[in-house]
């Protein structure tokens, strides 16, 4: 019988259909690679330098106005353009392009250029948390938006280029790859179960508490099944909804409680200003009613066994599939107990 918990072996990740290579006896090898530096300077309150901060310039020349709250603005260096005309380019089958208009912005958190999700206060959270809901239903309700994507990139490490609190939004036309395989596999377990996937995954999940990190009335953290990094962890919505705008204020408020709790259990996993990408999955605005979905969100850090020692998906998993050394349940019993 195999150790799931010290054994080589394989699991299926359900909404991408994609296998993990699961080797968590591969944690006990020497270590000589890159060893990064810890941030661990304090910032300021406010940054003159800071493109972020309240009253400051950004590239271009606009002034911030002294927003006390949130902020939300027009990327200056959008990825996507709404003026983007349509228009394909196709050769032979193999060469194929498509236009793709679309929306970015920048959402600052709080005018506090040192905080962090971690250190918000659950109010200004749940600010936060309606902020996205107003901005994904603004952007969706667009003709050429068809998927609004809210994610945040935090530390250096992630490619984030300001510690100042803030997320991005990019809307655009068509489906990112993601999104693709996440609806067509929702979509097929609707089909042939007559049952939503993750509500089905909720409930094994509550009934085994194994990868449970964080859980309140609206929502559960918890590392799933399939993790791909270390510390992977998946936020879900226990009440069956689409998209962020089905949230009811309790739920806002379990939403902003459990992003509170996640990110500080980060931080103090290895005492130091935790590195994640993190974002929504939900619904397309393509007026379609997108029963099939459920709304969650994904915490991906890229740190394996302290702050200094990273993972990259390179080698094997540029090549052949994505692999994890510490097994999923060992990750969710350290992030608990932390
Ligand atoms: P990141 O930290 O995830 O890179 O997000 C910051 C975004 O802010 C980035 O997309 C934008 C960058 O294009 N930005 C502006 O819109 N104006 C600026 O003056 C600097 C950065
Ligand atoms: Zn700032």
């Amino acid at each position: 019988m195999l150790d799931w918990k010290q054994d080589p072996h394989r699991r299926f990740n359900p909404l991408t259909r994609e296998w993990v290579l699961v080797s968590p006896h591969r944690t006990q090898r020497p270590w000589q690679g890159q060893v990064e530096e810890v941030a661990a300077e304090k910032s300021p309150e406010y940054d003159p330098q800071c493109y972020l901060c309240p009253g400051n310039p950004r590239a271009g020349g606009v002034r911030n106005p002294d927003y006390t709250s949130t902020f939300v603005f027009d990327n200056d260096f959008a990825a996507l353009k709404p003026d983007t005309g349509a228009d394909r380019f196709e050769r032979g089958g193999l060469l194929l392009a498509e236009s793709e208009p679309g929306i970015c912005r920048v959402v600052c958190f709080s005018p506090k250029h040192n905080l962090t999700m971690a250190n918000m206060e659950t109010e200004d959270l749940r600010v936060v948390v309606d902020t996205w809901v107003d901005q994904f239903a603004e952007l969706g309700e667009r003709p050429i938006v068809n998927y609004v994507q809210i994610f945040e990139n935090r530390g250096a490490m992630m490619g984030a280029s300001n510690p100042h609190p803030h997320c991005q939004i990019w809307s655009g036309h068509s489906l990112p790859n993601e999104i693709l395989k996440e609806q067509n596999s929702q979509r097929a377990w609707r089909e042939d179960r007559r049952a939503c996937l993750l509500c089905d995954y909720l409930r094994l999940e509550r009934a085994s508490r194994e990868r449970v990190v964080d859980e309140n009335e609206s929502f559960l953290a918890l590392v799933p099944f399939w993790a791909v990094w270390p510390f992977e962890i998946m936020l879900l919505a226990k009440r069956h909804m689409a998209a962020m705008d089905k949230l009811n204020r309790a739920e806002r408020k379990g939403l902003a409680e459990i992003l509170g709790a996640v990110t500080a259990r980060y931080d103090r996993l290895f005492r130091a200003p935790f590195p994640y990408s993190f974002g929504f999955h939900q619904r397309p605005t393509d007026g379609q009613p997108h029963d099939e979905w459920h709304l969650h969100a994904h915490f991906f850090p890229p740190l394996l066994r302290s702050a200094t020692v990273r993972k990259f998906l390179v080698g094997y998993e540029m090549l052949a599939g994505p692999q994890r050394d510490i097994a999923p349940e060992t990750a969710a019993e350290r992030l608990r107990e932390t």
